[in-house]
């Protein structure tokens, strides 16, 4: 079915404020958010799935009217918090329409980050008194309007329900172009880090393509797995990984290698860390700009000032490198500095068409790392 039509049936339940975090499977869903309204007064990218839930809270408190989130089943997680304690009907009762996208779902072949996440979603949905639909291929548009009528009734109630969307499900007849001015790519990026790093150091590597460019770029150079520990779920949590390891190995250098996107859905992690000031922990983020592994939807409409975040969680060196060359400079400053450092790294938006995927199992990546960081 064509994301439009699900935009149009919102359209007619009053809906007309969206928000959430984007989703590969939603991609649908967000090309034409994205095509039809940009990123402006009615919608907004958020930093997290929760966030996206206060943001439609405060919508219907003042307007009376539910608003939109779509996400990932990942950040489910994230939103269970402000979904039990915020909506839920025995504290404020207040609706807003989830559109989740399903991935690893049972019987369908997905990475094993999304296995349990897939196995639990109905049930989270269930265990949370969220009435839901599911939305499939097969699905005319007929068959969505007489089971969204449901979804409406709900919440006209005031409840909030949720659209479980299957892969492939939802298409989009509208492309938009997502971009900057940014020349080098991440991989590029990714590419420089990796080969200048001392043979000791280990990296924490963000959810996404950056770990997978990182598994590749291993593969290339005949060089092993064990120094990476590549966070393929849990997104924004790879600093506090590389915290935790880094305050363990003081005599070892970690660098995690972030996401803007990633680093933003939990910034409180840059102010734990920059309160702890570990010597030997280099935090870099590619900032593109976008959420660029699910398609490429803005991070924050405005730009990050990521430097300038840094510095006022506390980071001692921080340096900004927009192409290969500055990128030099910034990891010989981070590596001569001795102290807590940060690298923002301005990069395109943008991957090879034919990234592959780590081989090894996220278990095996572990024991590798672990053997690694005892030597
Ligand atoms: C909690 C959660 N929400 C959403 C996702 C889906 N997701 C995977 S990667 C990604 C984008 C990450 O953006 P960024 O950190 O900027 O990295 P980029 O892809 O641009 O390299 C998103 C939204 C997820 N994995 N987990």
């Amino acid at each position: 079915m064509d994301a439009l039509h699900l935009l149009s049936a919102c359209r007619d339940a009053g809906i007309d404020f969206f928000t959430g975090v984007p989703d590969s499977q939603l991609k649908g869903l967000c090309d034409t958010l994205y095509a039809t309204l940009g990123v402006k007064e009615k919608h907004i990218v958020a930093a997290n799935e929760g966030n996206a839930i206060g943001l439609c809270a405060g919508h219907f408190l003042a307007t009376g009217r539910p608003a939109l989130c779509y996400m990932q089943n990942s950040g489910l997680g994230n939103a269970v918090n402000p979904l039990a304690s915020l909506m839920d009907a025995q504290v404020y009762a207040m609706p807003c329409l989830l559109v989740i996208g399903w991935r690893g779902e049972p019987g369908v072949k997905d990475e094993p980050q999304h296995v349990k996440q897939g196995q639990v979603t109905l049930s989270q949905l269930e265990l949370l008194d969220v009435p839901y639909m599911v939305l499939d291929k097969a699905m005319t548009e007929a068959d969505f309007d007489a089971a969204f009528a449901e979804i409406r009734a709900h919440l006209a109630a005031n409840r909030t329900a949720a659209i479980v969307v299957k892969k492939g499900a939802l298409a989009c007849s509208v492309k938009p172009v997502y971009g900057n001015k940014h020349e080098m790519t991440r991989e590029e990026a990714v590419g420089v880090i990796a080969r200048l790093a001392g043979s000791r150091d280990a990296f924490v590597s963000t959810t996404g393509k950056l770990s997978r460019e990182l598994f590749e770029l291993r593969e290339a150079a005949g060089q092993g797995h064990e120094r990476d520990f590549l966070t393929v779920g849990s997104m924004g949590h790879a600093s506090m990984i590389a915290l935790g390891i880094a305050m363990e190995q003081p005599n070892r250098r970690i660098w995690c290698l972030d996401g803007d996107g990633a680093a933003l859905m939990h910034l409180g992690a840059m102010a734990v860390i920059g309160q702890r000031k570990p010597n030997n922990l280099v935090h870099v983020v590619i900032n593109n700009g976008a959420h660029e592994t699910v398609g490429g939807m803005p991070v924050c409409e405005g730009g990050l000032d990521l430097c300038a975040l840094a510095m006022a969680a506390g980071y001692r060196s921080v340096c900004r490198a927009n192409s290969p060359e500055t990128l030099l400079d910034a990891i010989d400053a981070a590596m001569s500095a001795g102290e807590l450092a940060f690298i923002e790294v301005l990069c395109a938006v943008g991957a090879r068409e034919d990234l592959g995927r780590p081989t090894t199992t996220p278990q095996e990546n572990r024991d590798a790392l672990m053997a690694f960081l005892q030597k």
